[in-house]
């Protein structure tokens, strides 16, 4: 598989709420930098890619949103603040919806979680993850059968104007809405990190040639909290072309590759051109935030039934908090895609 992978990353570390406290997020920069060690320790190719473009980005973010968090950092540092940028107020259910002037009302604005915050590097980071779905987007357009972004921070929670859920631009999209510009007719998000992928799906929401497919922890139990019902089917033009399978607290590997089979089904049924596979390995069972039971050779099983699909697959990462393991794990899906 080919891999894209970069450093910049590193300038992205933020602070989280986390039960009440403040604490360094889990979605650290060791993340993806194991994954790498790891990916090439078991000899995939790796390269780098240059930042997403401002016109890859607005296919599928609002402009005002894209100024907003370019230029977030250096006015919560021109108000002298301590600490990351977070916002602390949020729209009320039936509210004016006006966006406010004062940076720390647009925060609120343009977020949905304070499970994360904008420090100095983070749209050098988000900007460089969507570089690298881009790349591996292309890669699948010059006729390679899969690569690999290894993208942080992660994006699957992004809508197209709020960031959320450590996610701030929306990797898997940008690659999707790639390949559809490339001459993809019909292209399928399959989503099998632990959390329900709010923001892909919103993106895509009215959308019949992009189809979005997740299996994830219900959200009557679990962040994103406000999406990912099973009677969320997608809008207009779009409807059919969502299809959510929540699954409950403790969900064992059994049950887990029963579901992804169901969703391989709808995929098979969509007949997609190419498939983006949001890559969480957060339904490790060691996971410190979250409660599936996935062990490092289910892992392995999954990436083998993806493979079974037979269509060009581009892997983006998202989330997977266990640092220990989160290489092998990843890994483990590439190797059981290649052997497929
Ligand atoms: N006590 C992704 O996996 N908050 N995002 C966790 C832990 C939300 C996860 C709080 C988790 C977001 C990409
Ligand atoms: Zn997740």
């Amino acid at each position: 598989v080919q891999v894209f992978a970069g450093d910049a990353h590193r300038a992205h570390h933020a602070t989280e709420l986390d039960e009440g406290r403040l604490i360094p997020s889990w979605e650290a920069p060791a993340r993806a930098d194991l994954v790498l060690a790891e990916v090439t320790r078991v000899g995939h190719h790796c390269a780098d890619a240059p930042p997403a473009s401002t016109t890859a980005l607005a296919a599928v973010h609002d402009p005002g949103y894209l100024g907003f968090l370019e230029s977030a950092w250096g006015r919560w540092r021109d108000e002298g603040h301590d600490g990351h940028a977070m916002g602390f107020g949020w729209a009320p259910r039936r509210s004016a919806g006006r966006r406010p002037d004062d940076l720390t009302g647009q925060l609120g604005w343009y977020s949905f979680a304070v499970d994360c915050s904008i420090t100095e590097g983070t749209w050098a980071a988000a900007t460089a993850a969507a570089g690298l779905a881009v790349a591996a987007a292309e890669a699948i357009v010059g006729g390679a059968p899969s690569a690999f972004a290894l993208c942080r921070p992660p994006g699957h929670h992004a809508t197209a104007d709020q960031f959320g859920g450590y996610c701030y631009l929306n990797n898997a999209a940008v690659a999707a809405q790639h390949l559809r510009h490339a001459g993809a007719d019909r292209v399928s998000v399959l989503d099998v990190d632990y959390h329900h992928g709010n923001g892909t799906q919103d993106i895509f929401d009215r959308r019949g040639d992009v189809q979005f497919v997740s299996l994830h922890a219900d959200p009557a139990q679990q962040f994103p909290w406000f999406s990912g019902h099973a009677g969320e089917v997608g809008t207009g033009p779009g409807h059919g072309a969502t299809r959510n399978l929540p699954l409950a607290r403790g969900t064992d590997a059994t049950t887990w590759l029963d579901t992804l089979d169901v969703a391989l089904s709808e995929l098979d049924r969509f007949g997609p051109d190419a498939v983006v596979v949001s890559l969480g390995v957060d339904t490790y069972a060691a996971d410190p935030i979250s409660d599936f039971g996935l062990q490092l050779a289910d892992f392995t099983v999954a990436g083998g039934r993806l493979a079974a699909v037979g269509r060009p697959t581009v892997f983006v990462l998202e989330g997977g908090y266990a640092t220990d393991a989160i290489g092998r794990n990843v890994a483990a899906v590439l190797d059981g895609f290649e052997a497929g």
